[in-house]
């Protein structure tokens, strides 16, 4: 998979639309195309990292904001006292698919535990 290639990559360049709720200069929130939860919402890098594996020391505040943001938007979506989930799946046994970092912020159900 090359950033050429990336789905994700697209959407950070505007290739392909999404329903973007908040971007900044290092990152985009937009909604998941295939929701599994009332609110599911995907946060991104502008950056392409292929997977949590390949996060590296100089992406610690990065990844930090990814963490700020997913909680600024739960609870701009309504979600911070109910609750919510934030996922990141890393490589095939965990269900990665798009090969483009991402943390899914999921909210507006219970969720069962453990995930599938
Ligand atoms: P994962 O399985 O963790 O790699 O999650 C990938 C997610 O990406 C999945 O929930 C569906 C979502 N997705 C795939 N293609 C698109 C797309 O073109 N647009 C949007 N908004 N989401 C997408």
């Amino acid at each position: 998979m090359t950033e050429q290639d990336c789905l994700f990559c697209k959407i950070v360049n505007g290739d392909i639309n999404a329903d973007i709720v908040f971007e900044n200069d290092s990152l985009i929130a937009f909604r998941d195309i295939n929701p599994k939860a009332p609110t599911h919402v995907l946060l991104i890098p502008r950056e392409h990292i292929a997977t949590m594996n390949d996060l590296e020391d100089g992406h610690d505040t990065l990844a930090g904001e990814l963490f700020l943001t997913a909680a600024r938007i739960a609870a701009d979506e309504g979600l911070a006292d109910d609750g919510y989930r934030v996922v990141m799946n890393c490589n095939a046994a965990a269900g990665q698919s798009v090969f483009h970092i991402h943390l899914h912020l999921l909210g507006g159900r219970t969720m069962g535990w453990p995930p599938g």
